[in-house]
């Protein structure tokens, strides 16, 4: 400071030069340095502060305090303003920095033509049920936790009755131990269908069913099957048969014939094993099926000597596996999208 000042011009000089310096400060963070050294142990107010002890007058000395004071009010104004000023222009830089070009992005997507996929089992459910629809059939679901009743006891498997081992069961917690589970095979839903919809039933139940089972390139522990359910007059097992050829054909290809094999279900009699022949002569077993018990058509609510029908129910997992050559099942569930972009 030149000492040939007044303190009041000192003061005046300290104010202009402190204004001076907030005002060109460039950023936040710039700022708050230049009001460090405004106002810190080496800003000039301190010098000045200090200086006012050696004013004898005590009126003089009073005037000069008050001066600094009105002046760092000032400097205080001018900073607040100044910071304000800062703020929004950051604020705007940042805006502009975090902006996304939606079109860019849209452009972008469109360019690499990257779509994704419906997974192999909801491909095959669909046409599946487009297959039936065009025979047609209706399509009706069923709930995927069960009662023991709807799973075993309606069709045919009273407690204890040895087929329940046949599929291995996973159970729900509830009141009554192994009362509820969850559903080993869709043909619950045959039940549900014949107690709510007057005959006669043209139907496919498509759904997610579960075993406890161990996984392997055949056999996952969730999978999924399509119940097929015919109930009307005089029907034989020649239309179960003519049924699944029919299928057969229009799902897999002209290609591709079935053949029943004799098998055993407490809910069909007589029952059938239902493979499918591939090109090369090679069979794979894709399901189960048969005449509709008596017994399952009275707990269904319906009179077995006035109305006859048959079921089937086939692994829609297996069925796409074949479609569409796939080694093995956990491959169709890596959840890899590579995997599925292979398939349309
Ligand atoms: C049944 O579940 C009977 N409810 C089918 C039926 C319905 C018979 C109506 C008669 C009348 P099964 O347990 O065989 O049957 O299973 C049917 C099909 O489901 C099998 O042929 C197979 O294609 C498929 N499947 C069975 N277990 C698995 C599994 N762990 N993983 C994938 N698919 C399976």
């Amino acid at each position: 400071m030149a000492s040939d000042l007044t303190p009041q011009q000192q003061v005046a000089h300290a104010l202009a030069d402190g204004v001076a310096r907030i005002q060109a400060a460039a950023s936040s963070d710039d700022l708050k340095a230049v009001l460090a050294g405004l106002t810190g142990k080496k800003g000039s107010f301190v010098a000045i502060r200090s200086s006012l002890g050696k004013v004898a007058d005590i009126e003089e000395r009073k005037a000069l305090g008050q001066l600094v004071n009105e002046a760092m009010a000032e400097l205080d104004v001018a900073t607040q303003a100044r910071a304000k000023a800062l703020r929004a222009g950051e604020f705007a830089t940042q805006i502009e920095a975090d902006r996304v070009d939606l079109t860019e992005l849209a452009m972008s997507a469109r360019a690499s033509r990257r779509r994704g996929r419906m997974h192999l089992v909801t491909q095959a459910t669909e046409r599946l049920e487009d297959v039936f629809i065009g025979l047609g059939f209706q399509i009706a679901e069923g709930p995927e936790v069960e009662t023991d009743f709807y799973n075993f006891e309606a069709l045919n498997m009273p407690p204890s009755h040895p087929a329940r081992s046949m599929w291995d069961t996973l159970f729900i917690e509830s009141d009554v131990e192994g009362s509820v589970v969850l559903r080993t095979h869709t043909s619950p839903v045959q039940i549900r269908v014949m107690q709510e919809w007057p005959p006669p039933i043209y139907a496919v139940m498509p759904g997610r069913v579960f075993r406890k089972e161990t996984p392997d390139a055949t056999h996952m522990p969730v999978f999924h099957q399509i119940e097929g359910l015919v109930i009307d007059r005089g029907i034989t097992f020649a239309d179960l048969a003519g049924t699944i050829e029919s299928f057969t054909k229009a799902f897999f290809g002209p290609g591709f014939t079935s053949r029943l094999r004799p098998s055993y279900f407490p809910f069909t009699e007589p029952s059938a094993e239902f493979d499918i022949r591939r090109p090369d002569g090679s069979w794979i077993e894709l399901g189960g099926c048969g005449m509709v018990h008596p017994h399952v058509l009275r707990a269904g609510g319906l009179d077995p000597n006035e109305w006859s029908g048959f079921a089937f129910g086939f692994g829609i997992d297996r069925m796409a596996k074949e479609r569409h050559g796939v080694e093995d099942l956990r491959d169709m569930y890596s959840d890899d999208v590579r995997f599925t972009e292979q398939f349309s």
